[in-house]
């Protein structure tokens, strides 16, 4: 009988994304602390979309457009940005129809390794564990999970939350390649005591340093926000809305 399963690979950095048929694929990009985190806050909030780009001077350029503009660079906030990259940030009703631009220095440059080629981009974290989860078994896609990871490096934080991942589409997908046993292993190594098993991990350590301890906390916590973004024409929309 022919094997009719899709396929879930993890891609542990945007550096390794040649690797893969992205062209065939949905996309979900992870980057945990902090972005995918605060683009899911921020739908929460009733944004309305959130435009992803790559340079500050772009990010600036749509705020005559009348966007609000946020991000990071190495984790603190631009200058002349209306706000940085905490989750925090972001649970304010006035965003509420709001449209924000988002330059950040891994999340954004992930999704615009993979737009538009790929069938679809999805945005992913622990926010939206749930919801992400089912909506990938239902499109029975092959689907890619794209760890941003730190400057095309590898980190912890979103190899973790890919295996979680793994572990959820595992029974109804095909998965042989080592990267998504290796983020499966450290899933199940890391469960229940994630912020314990980052505490020397490379992010998490720069984010204490600016005394960041309540966006990391906020932002290994499962289903706060029951939101789906996903790139239409270049623009994150929440297709969940109601
Ligand atoms: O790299 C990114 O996209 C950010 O999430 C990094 S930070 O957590 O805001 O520093």
């Amino acid at each position: 009988m022919q094997d009719k399963k899709k396929k879930v690979s993890v891609c542990l950095t945007p550096g390794m994304v040649d690797l893969f048929k992205v062209e065939e694929s949905i996309v979900v990009v992870i980057d945990v602390l902090r972005a995918t985190s605060c683009m899911c806050v921020a739908f929460d909030y009733g944004v309305e979309k959130m435009v992803p780009v790559e340079s500050i001077e772009e990010c600036l350029a749509y705020r005559e457009k009348g966007y609000l503009v946020a991000g990071e660079r190495n984790g603190e906030m631009v200058e002349g940005f209306d706000f940085g990259n905490s989750p925090f940030s972001y649970m304010n009703p006035k965003l509420a129809g709001r449209s924000i631009a988002i330059s950040t220095t891994n999340g954004t440059q992930a999704i615009h390794a993979v737009a538009p080629k790929a069938i679809e981009v999805v945005i992913g974290s622990f926010a939206n564990i749930s919801v992400l989860g089912d909506y990938l078994l239902e499109r029975n896609e092959h689907t890619i999970l794209l760890c941003s990871g730190w400057k095309n490096r590898v980190n912890l934080e979103d190899t973790i939350f890919a295996g979680a991942l793994v572990k959820r589409l595992k029974p109804h997908f095909k998965s042989y390649e080592d990267t998504a046993l290796i983020a499966e292993t450290l899933f199940r190594a890391a469960n229940f005591r994630k912020r314990f098993y980052l505490r020397n991990s490379s992010h998490f350590q720069r984010l204490m340093h600016l005394n960041l301890q309540k966006d990391v906390k906020y932002c290994l916590r499962r289903d706060t926000h029951n939101v789906l973004p996903v790139l239409k024409n270049g623009e994150l929309v929440n297709i969940l809305k109601k």
